[in-house]
């Protein structure tokens, strides 16, 4: 890839994807879990970043809190699919080779796959899985100005554009409607996954905290709670160079948007048109019929 020029999408097994994602799906799909390894499957800007720093802090933050000042989130938790090197971009990222040689223990391993793409080592060890979900029009907004000023992404159009694709799903990683719906579902016949919420971690982040150690099976103290919800407080976060992916090359010009842009809950107000807002309410009821799946787009 030249500099300028952005990936296009194309179909993968049904799901829109870009090469950098699936060049190295063999070796994904042959990756083998170990029965304490941590999956982090989102899909794209649903608060990856945040949960990764809690897990991390979670099992670490004790025994090495060194590394949170001197290894990057994304090489901490290696992102399973990427595979990346473009020179001109500074880049070299290659998650499969990451998380073959991480020697922590457990690992913590983050995928942006669609359920039905998860290597099924996971599966057959019986790993934790922990799922976090942003409601639909943050997560478009989010995702539009990720897209914006990361140049390893499709271009994104005008956000009118950009609007209508995200309903049809011509995003990388496919439709959000079917990767929320599709690892909902995945929770009814697989106990070992907890599924969370964006909205619940910005309205209380202590108390996810808490449900997190006890899906988990570690005991955290109050102290070390209030420690850890103090650590990825969203400022802190975006001031900090090992959170704030200004570790990873070139590729993403922070002038455009900033990694850590907003944070909030309730941004799609500023950019979706009262026309658009009605648009995407008549075919969200069309594509979320499952009602125990429940979105808060305010807190
Ligand atoms: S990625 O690229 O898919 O891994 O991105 P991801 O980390 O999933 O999502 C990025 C969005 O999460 C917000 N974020 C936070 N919000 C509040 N508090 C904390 N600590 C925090 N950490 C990350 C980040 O700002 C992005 O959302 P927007 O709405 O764009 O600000």
């Amino acid at each position: 890839m030249s500099s300028g020029t952005r990936p296009e999408l194309y179909d993968f097994h049904g799901v829109q994807m870009t090469r950098s994602y699936t060049d190295m799906w063999e070796r994904v799909q042959g990756f083998q879990a170990r029965p304490d390894d941590i999956l982090i499957a989102t899909y794209p800007k649903a608060g990856t970043t945040w949960v990764s720093c809690i897990l991390d802090l979670l099992y670490f933050g004790q025994t090495d809190p060194e590394r949170q000042t001197s290894i990057p989130i994304h090489d901490r938790v290696p992102f399973l699919e990427m595979n990346m090197s473009n020179p001109e971009k500074d880049i070299k990222y290659f998650g499969i080779d990451l998380a073959d040689k991480l020697t922590t223990k457990p690992r913590i391993l983050k995928t942006h796959y669609p359920v039905q793409f998860v290597p099924k080592s996971f599966w057959e060890q019986n790993c934790k899985i922990v799922y976090v979900a942003r409601n639909a029009k943050d997560n478009m907004v989010s995702y539009y100005h990720f897209d914006r000023m990361n140049q390893l992404q499709p271009a994104t159009g005008e956000w009118s554009d950009y609007f209508q694709r995200f309903l049809v799903g011509k995003m990388n990683w496919g439709s959000w409607y079917d990767h929320v719906n599709g690892w909902w579902q995945k929770k009814r016949n697989y106990s070992n996954l907890h599924y969370m919420f964006f909205e619940d971690l910005v309205e209380n982040t202590g108390l996810e905290i808490d449900k997190l150690s006890r899906f988990l099976g570690l005991s955290v103290t109050p102290e070390i709670r209030q420690q850890i919800t103090g650590q990825v407080q969203f400022d802190q976060m975006k001031n900090n160079a090992m959170t704030n992916y200004s570790t990873l090359g070139d590729a993403m010009d922070f002038k455009v948007s900033p990694f850590m842009r907003k944070g909030k809950v309730g941004d799609w107000k500023n950019h979706f048109t009262v026309a658009q807002n009605e648009e995407f309410d008549q075919d969200y009821e069309q594509k979320m019929k499952d009602a125990t799946l429940q979105f808060r787009t305010v807190v």
